[in-house]
């Protein structure tokens, strides 16, 4: 290799850490996100998250998104940083207002790691207002029907949860437009495991391939903490 090849070679490469470096930095040091923190109350955590076809982000706003619900004003955080204390039984409600996506491994339609390893579901039509009973399951099958919009897993716990999408003669009539959402059909599903019994950062994510226009879906939203993916800090 010529003397100028090489140092554009090694020009190039130099470049290549350091927007690896500055992508590291922007994206997760020097992040804003807030954290809702959930306090115990008679021994439990109620952690409240929504899933959402959009987000209110002017940078990415057709990028699908979880939001977490603050537990004293009630208010949607645009984050999925969250954090409950350690050793407490973790009650779950997810409202689920985007539409399906198959899962490309079906093996997460099964319900794994959660107390009874079962999800309690049930549909509206919007707020308020419930168009079936709820409904106890081990499986929600994201191939049999597309069933599912995305997932909730905390992978080194061993958590898998599908997320239901709403009903979809509804959701294609009616679906929330505006996040987060706060009227629309949407599924609400329940269910709880017990936190770890240490401090510490927890790692979730979605494994839905819903990251639309990137490679394999798995880019954007899918990789981006606020969106997809999240921690969940476990407090002393
Ligand atoms: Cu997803």
């Amino acid at each position: 290799m010529s003397l100028p090849a090489r140092i554009v070679t090694l020009l190039v490469a130099f470049a290549a850490v350091v927007a690896g470096a500055v992508f590291l930095v922007v994206n997760y040091i020097a992040s804003s996100l807030p954290t809702v923190h959930y306090v115990a109350s008679g021994g439990v955590v109620n952690v409240v998250l929504q899933e959402d076809p959009q987000n209110n982000d002017p940078s990415n706003p057709d990028w699908v998104s979880y939001y977490v619900q603050n537990p004293q004003t009630k208010q949607w955080v645009h984050t999925t940083l969250f954090s409950v204390p350690k050793h407490t039984r973790v009650n779950v409600t997810i409202l689920g207002y985007d539409g399906c996506t198959p899962l490309r491994n079906n093996y997460w339609s099964q319900v794994q790691g959660t107390t009874g390893s079962t999800v309690t579901v049930q549909q509206f039509a919007t707020v308020g207002k419930p168009i079936d009973s709820p409904t106890t399951t081990k499986m929600i099958n994201s191939w049999s029907n597309c069933a599912v919009a995305h997932t909730f897993a905390i992978p080194s716990m061993h958590l898998f949860v599908p997320v239901p999408s709403p009903n979809t003669a509804l959701f294609n009539k009616d679906a929330c437009g505006v996040s987060p959402c706060t009227s629309g059909p949407h599924s609400q599903e329940t269910f709880s495991f017990m936190s770890p019994d240490h401090a510490g950062y927890w790692r979730w994510q979605c494994f839905i391939p819903c990251g639309g226009g990137f490679l394999d879906g798995n880019g954007g939203p899918m990789q981006t903490i606020g969106y997809m993916t999240g921690e969940m800090e476990v407090s002393a």
